[in-house]
């Protein structure tokens, strides 16, 4: 028996699956004329049930209210290697008319309260379905390696603890992501050098058939 909950997440499945596609098919692309891709990997999920419910409380969400008001139902995730290739992404995707931007918010300039950083966009997305064209939210989260190897500790940390860190687990978060943000200006610096290896490395695996 279908239940509520497959029914209701189906169309959020569909586009969670049609994005990544798309999203990688953009590195694909850049690939295709040896040029450096901006994006370094794609990944993407349907929030659980579980964790539905749990935001849906924790915000005071009608659960008749979450197509309009949960945004991150479907969510992707675009891992970028430099800060620079944030924007560029997010160019792309402004450029794009498969959907429409309705929110951008910028956590990589302004870093939330527990040093998160990422680049988030909601998106108006159609999936055609058998009873005709449904539209629905999805969040893109953009971030660099370094910001993701960040958001994923602090993720399960977050877990561990629901949320509420001892001080010195939270301090010591923000003092990581700090870290990881010179990582990310390190390693701006030498974008170029770092460019001209992969570039010949890609080169040497193409002549050996590996590429
Ligand atoms: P999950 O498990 O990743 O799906 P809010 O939840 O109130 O902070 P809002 O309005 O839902 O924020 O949207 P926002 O700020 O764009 O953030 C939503 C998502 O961004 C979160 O989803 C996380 O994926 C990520 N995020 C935001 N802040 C943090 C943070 O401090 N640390 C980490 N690791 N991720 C963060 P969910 O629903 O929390 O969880």
């Amino acid at each position: 028996m279908v239940n509520h909950w497959d029914l209701f997440l189906a169309p959020y499945k569909q586009a969670v699956e049609e994005l990544k596609v798309k999203l990688r098919g953009i590195r694909a692309q850049f690939e295709m004329i040896e040029a450096h891709s901006p994006i370094e990997f794609v990944t993407g999920r349907v929030k659980p049930v579980a964790s539905i419910l749990d935001k849906a409380q924790k915000k005071n969400i009608p659960l008749d209210r979450l197509e309009e008001e949960m945004q991150d139902i479907a969510g992707l995730r675009i891992m970028c290697q430099f800060v620079d290739d944030i924007k560029t992404v997010v160019e792309l995707l402004r450029q794009r008319n498969d959907f429409t931007i309705v929110e951008e918010r910028d956590y990589v300039t302004q870093k939330k309260e527990s040093g998160y950083r990422s680049y988030h966009l909601v998106i108006r997305y159609p999936v055609q379905t058998i009873r005709g064209e449904k539209n629905i939210l999805a969040e893109i989260q953009i971030r660099t390696l370094a910001m993701n190897f960040w958001a994923t500790i602090e993720h399960s940390l977050n877990y561990k603890y629901s949320g509420r860190f001892p001080e010195d687990i939270k301090a010591r978060l923000q003092r990581a992501a700090e870290a990881a943000y010179r990582l990310d200006e390190e390693m701006s610096k030498i974008r170029v050098e770092i460019q001209e290896a992969q570039a010949a490395f890609s080169r040497k695996q193409e002549a050996k058939g590996e590429g």
